[in-house]
């Protein structure tokens, strides 16, 4: 949707920020909310326009609310938890409750019982981070939490990346620029695309979306993109595009395929293997099919990734003599085996020999958030300090179920056994677990363990309708905060432009009150407001720019100016280019200080599922007779996950209110779907109800629908669990993608889809509950 154009305000407009981007706000002369991108923003992201009627939308949280259950029976694991109704209650009485409530966890179970993994992206600003505010509370307030590493984003890239090659943000955000693309690329491989839908966002904010300009200048150079993916809409035009239709979860295959083509062509670079990586002679063996008895060839490929023999050889050869870059998605990793198209990649880059190159080798990542293939900063920009938390146990952030699920059970990750902790208490602030895990139903089952879930929402998501305790919290606009991130050159002073819905308050505020109740107030706040945070928070940056002689305005003056721009490192092409140079004097944090082809570390673990080099694993539950489809769920266009989805953007990409399901004319006409019809898309584990959109364009065995839209659930007639808004998790599997990493395997399950014959529920997502 095209912004509102309004006649402009009289009133002066501010600058802003969310992670989807830098803008300007303020008060129309009706008192209305008006939003407009920032001047400088060549490329706007359309989702600022969820903001005006999100404000005062009905599905905000107005007051705080306590389960009625927990009220009267106390706190305990309970059946009615996400089915109960809710009490309203004052700020003073409800904070009363929950601080004896978290003294009593504490006596009775300790700090290690209470998990404050509180995985989201929450808001733009630095200081009112939702996350990192429950962390400090509950460090200061009872002495730690269980908490969680990894992110749902890259859980595989994140553990895989270390042993292969560095950490991910050494390889994600300090590698191949977009300018290098512009000027220097001329074939670009990207598996899962550069969808700009994607590009458009990064944590902390972002006020120059130069994605699509790069892509124009290097696609007008002659630059040849190739777009693998199910999908061809993973492309931007600009791109000007060949599309690789390849099978979900099958790149690894295909990568493979074309890894022998390379080899037995003689299209690969040995002496960069000999002088640039470890353990390749294994690999080999593997590739040729002397160590399985099946070469790795195109046409073995071709018989699992569905792209044509002919066409994977043709791309290969495509290579000779050109600056070549490979591309990985997140996304092809947030599946099962997702480490292995992480690493096959790599050992791709590795044999065209180019990494380290200008606009050449390795980019993992690019295309997938704002952060990657840009300059960092010189200075840096502050954060909220979390303090120490003295518990040790944490999880991989995708296993929350399983641990809530199985306590004192075991877990192998990364070469460690875990056991986890029997939790008793969950506190959650920022994220929206209802969205974001799979398999909710068990996820919900998972919750009804706990003896309490506290959330602070600003919003009434399926994981505030799942808690016990709900406390209304301010959302950005409400409050003032700095928007910055270390990739992006302009640092944002988030004045307050509207008062409060409801009687919501600050999640700083609201931990304050806690802690004094706890005694733990001045550790928590050190004496600060939230203004003094600010000023706290800004100042290494102010240090850092006077420190090197640049214009370092007074906290004051940044406050009144609006903004603040922050100089850039030159692109140096970071670690991997002064390890192309100079492999002996810079080598890579690996264990042979070169890319890892093979490791011994992680062939020492002795996992099946993650083996001592890549290698094609089949799914463990691939398309069957009952459950022919691949279903992948993406990242929507229109909206951040499920934040404000029922701003005027978000809806205006459903169709009558409900999700949209995109799938192959093949896969609508055998089962009398057209466009528009009412579609089931099931399997064992639940359904979800969605309006078919039919388009050519995908592989005829997958059917698309983005996360974000709020659990709405029913029973069907079968008594199946059913979400009648298009809620895709639903039906995902929960199951890590090995047991290196135990990411999440989101993107992808099996599904079978038939047409709605029955009457159309309503969908009351946001309708709060009472
Ligand atoms: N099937 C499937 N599932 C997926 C994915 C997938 O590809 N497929 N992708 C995964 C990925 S990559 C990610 S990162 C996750 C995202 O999962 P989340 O980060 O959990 O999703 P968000 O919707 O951003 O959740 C943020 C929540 O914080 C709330 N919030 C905003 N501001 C504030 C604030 O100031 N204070 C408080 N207390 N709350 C606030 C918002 O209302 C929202 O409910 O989803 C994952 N889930
Ligand atoms: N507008 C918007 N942008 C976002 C987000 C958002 O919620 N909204 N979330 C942000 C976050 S937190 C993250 S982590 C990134 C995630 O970035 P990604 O993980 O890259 O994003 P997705 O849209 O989930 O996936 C990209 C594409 O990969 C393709 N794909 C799926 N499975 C396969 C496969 O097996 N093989 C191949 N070759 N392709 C496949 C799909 O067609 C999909 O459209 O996006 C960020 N950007
Ligand atoms: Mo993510």
């Amino acid at each position: 949707m095209e912004a509102k154009m309004k006649v402009p305000t009289k009133k002066p407009l501010r600058p802003h920020s969310a992670h989807w981007g830098v803008f300007l706000a303020g008060d129309d002369d009706d008192g209305s909310l008006i939003v407009r991108p920032h001047p400088s923003d060549p490329d706007p992201n359309p989702i600022i326009h969820n903001f005006p009627d999100a404000l005062e939308h009905r599905a905000r949280v107005a007051q705080p609310m306590v389960r009625q259950g927990w009220l009267e029976d106390g706190p305990g694991p309970d059946a009615r938890r996400g089915r109960d109704r809710f009490i309203p209650m004052q700020w003073d009485e409800v904070l009363d409750l929950l601080a004896k409530e978290l003294r009593r966890v504490q006596t009775a179970h300790g700090a290690g019982s209470v998990f404050g993994g509180s995985y989201g992206w929450s808001s733009a600003g630095r200081f009112h981070h939702a996350q990192s505010q429950v962390h400090r509370f509950l460090n200061t307030a009872i002495g730690g939490y269980v908490r969680s590493v990894n992110t749902y984003s890259a859980g595989a890239a994140e553990v895989i990346l270390p042993h292969i090659i560095g950490r991910i943000d050494q390889v994600a955000r300090r590698n191949v620029t977009w300018d290098q693309i512009a000027e220097h690329s001329e074939v670009v491989w990207a598996f899962g695309g550069l969808a700009l839908k994607n590009a458009r966002v990064a944590s902390g904010g972002v006020s120059l979306h130069l994605e699509r300009g790069a892509i124009q200048r290097a696609a007008a150079r002659g630059c040849r993109f190739f777009g693998i993916s199910p999908q061809r809409s993973d492309m931007p035009d600009e791109a000007c595009s060949e599309w690789v239709c390849v099978v979900p979860g099958s790149d690894t295959a295909l990568m493979l395929g074309l890894a022998h083509t390379l080899m037995t062509e003689g299209l690969h670079d040995r002496a960069f293997i000999a002088s640039h990586c470890h353990g390749w002679p294994e690999f080999e063996g593997y590739l040729l099919g002397r160590s399985d008895g099946i070469p790795k060839s195109a046409k073995w490929a071709a018989g699992l990734c569905g792209v044509d023999e002919r066409a994977i050889i043709e791309l290969a050869r495509g290579t000779a003599g050109k600056r070549v870059l490979i591309t990985v998605a997140h996304s092809l990793q947030r599946a099962e085996h997702g480490e292995q198209p992480v690493w096959m990649a790599l050992v791709l880059a590795a044999m065209l020999g180019q990494i380290g190159q200008p606009g050449g080798g390795y980019g993992y990542a690019m295309g997938t958030l704002a952060h990657y293939g840009r300059r960092n900063n010189v200075v840096p920009v502050g954060a909220l300090n979390q303090g120490q938390n003295a518990i040790k146990d944490f999880i991989p952030v995708a296993r929350i179920a399983d641990m809530l699920l199985n306590p004192g059970g075991m877990l192998e990750y990364n070469g460690l056994n875990l056991r986890y902790p029997d939790i008793k208490l969950a506190y959650w602030a920022g994220g929206n677990p209802f969205h974001h895990h799979q398999d909710l139903m068990r996820l919900a089952e998972a919750f009804r363990r706990l003896d309490t879930f506290i959330v602070h929402e600003i919003a009434w998501t399926g994981t505030a309708r799942h808690a016990d305790i709900v406390l209304p919290c301010t959302m950005t606009l409400e409050r003032d905060d700095i928007g910055a991130a270390q990739t992006d050159p302009l640092m944002v002073a988030m004045r307050r432009i509207r008062k409060p819905h409801g009687v919501a308050r600050d999640d700083y505020d609201i931990f304050c009150d806690l802690s004094r109740r706890l005694g733990t107030y001045e550790d928590f706040s050190d004496g600060r407001d939230a203004m003094g945070w600010l000023k706290h928070i800004y100042e290494p940056t102010r240090q850092a720019l006077a420190d090197k002689g640049l214009d370092a305005p007074s906290f004051e003056e940044f406050w009144e100016t609006g903004e603040l721009r922050l100089p850039q490192a030159a692109d140096d092409g970071g670690m991997l280019r002064a390890f192309r140079h100079a492999p002996r004097d810079n080598p890579l944090p690996t264990p042979s200080g070169r890319i890892q082809i093979t490791s011994p570390v992680i062939a020492g673990f002795g996992y099946d599922d993650c083996p001592g080099h890549p290698a094609w694993i089949p799914p463990k539950r691939p398309p069957s007779p009952e459950h022919p489809l691949w279903l992948v769920a993406n990242q929507p266009a229109s909206r951040l996950h499920s934040q404000l989805d029922f701003g005027a953007h978000s809806q205006s990409s459903k169709v009558n209110g409900r999700e949209v399901c995109t799938m192959h004319p093949g896969v609508a006409s055998e089962r009398g779907i057209i466009d528009g019809s009412l579609v089931r898309v099931f399997n064992d584990r639940g359904a979800f109800l969605a309006v078919a959109r039919v388009c050519e364009d995908m592989h005829p065995c997958v059917v698309q629908i983005a996360t974000g839209a709020w659990l709405d659930l029913r029973r069907d007639g079968d008594g199946v669990a059913m979400c009648v808004h298009g809620n895709p998790n639903i039906v995902t599997f929960d199951a890590g993608t090995s047991r290196l990493g135990q990411g999440t395997t989101g993107q992808l399950c099996v599904v079978q889809v038939e047409r709605y014959e029955r009457d159309a529920p309503d969908v009351t997502a946001y309708e709060p509950p009472f």
